[in-house]
């Protein structure tokens, strides 16, 4: 079956177009755009782990290795979208306009980095595996059933495949024929598992076969590919032809969370067949003339300050307050819950 689903590039790993159809649509706006955010979220990502390995942030969910699939998809939102990310999306997200102090925030436990900004249609990262699908079906349905060309995007792994909820989602919204995209970042691994492992079939775009909805297999380390496929998804969806399930096939250079150790599952050589994609951007502007020294240097210092500026802004809130888990959960929270935080915080001699 894998034949059907050819895995689509415009650029190849040495950073020449494959694709020459595309050679118009990218001009130096688009080229830096791309480059600015993709260097923005790694350099973000890259001081979360510092911090975390500090012991200024919790456990951190890494994505260095799927910029390209996180950005060229966030790019391609109009900015009224609906983005349902994962634990492992704060790169979409900050591309799409969460800021970023929040979402250092949302990593050191506080509720206030949950908080999407006022105009922005940002849901919290989901950590339970594909809950978000539904949601964002329904979100996207609503957009429908008002009459506006919004639609909605749903991030999720490849283990998020597996879940109950990826296929309650692809159907009702192939069903409803709902302006989603189904967005899924094909790293290989579901934590340790091994995507053969948990599936027997050759790709995950051919599931949309079964739900009567086009499927794309992408290279998600090409940020082009990426950024066009997204973009063509949500022209379709916007018009009324329903949901587009897209493959990116990527790579976790690093580990599950700051709390896993890839080096016990999986070898380095695995991951060697993968391009770093702000590698493969720079071999482009290379080949292409969009290399300018002094615009690189100044992107450098401005994305570092920036990540600096947001860690100051994270500091100088409180540390995380366990109650917190308990507190935002209900409304009204019911009695086992309130026994519950009671046991707890006396366990933890805070009472
Ligand atoms: C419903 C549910 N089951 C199990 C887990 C534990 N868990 C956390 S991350 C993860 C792996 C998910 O892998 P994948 O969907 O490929 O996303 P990735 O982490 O690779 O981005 C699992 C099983 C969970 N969070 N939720
Ligand atoms: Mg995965």
């Amino acid at each position: 079956m894998e034949h059907n689903y050819p895995i689509k590039r415009i650029v190849d790993d040495e950073g020449f177009l494959v694709d020459m159809s595309f050679e118009k649509q990218i001009d130096e706006q688009l080229v830096r755009n791309l480059y600015y955010h993709m260097l923005r979220i790694r350099t973000f990502d890259r001081k979360a782990i510092n911090l975390q390995r500090q012991g200024r942030l919790g456990t951190y969910a890494p994505f260095e290795g799927q910029e390209a699939a996180q950005v060229g998809s966030a790019l391609a939102l109009n900015a009224d979208d609906w983005v349902f990310p994962t634990y492992r999306d704060h790169g979409a997200t900050i591309t799409f306009g969460k800021n970023m102090a929040t979402t250092f925030l949302y990593w050191n436990g506080r509720v206030e980095g949950c908080v999407a900004p006022a105009d922005k249609n940002i849901f919290p990262p989901a950590v339970p595996i594909a809950t978000q699908l539904p949601h964002a079906v329904g979100a996207a349905w609503a957009e429908k059933r008002r009459g506006t060309q919004n639609a909605a995007i749903a991030y999720f792994g490849d283990g998020a495949t597996s879940e109950g909820d990826f296929h309650e989602g692809l159907n009702f919204a192939s069903v409803f024929k709902v302006p989603v995209v189904f967005f899924n970042q094909n790293n290989g691994y579901a934590i340790s598992v091994p995507i053969e492992k948990q599936m027997n079939s050759a790709t995950i775009a051919q599931k949309s076969v079964a739900y009567g909805m086009p499927g794309f297999r992408i290279d998600g380390n090409d940020c082009f590919a990426v950024y066009f496929e997204t973009k063509k998804a949500f022209d379709y969806a916007r018009v009324g032809n329903g949901p587009t399930l897209i493959e990116a096939v990527t790579w976790r250079k690093g580990a599950h969370t700051t709390a896993d150790d890839p080096s016990k599952y999986r070898s380095e050589e695995q991951g060697k067949n993968f391009v770093d994609p702000l590698i493969r951007l720079e071999l482009f502007m290379k080949n292409y003339g969009y290399w300018n020294d002094e615009w690189i240097q100044a992107t450098r210092e401005d994305t570092t300050s920036e990540v600096e500026a947001a860690v100051v802004e994270m500091e100088k809130f409180p540390p995380p307050n366990v109650a917190d888990v308990f507190d935002h959960v209900y409304a009204e929270m019911p009695a086992q819950l309130v026994e519950q935080k009671q046991a707890y915080l006396a366990h933890l001699g805070r009472l």
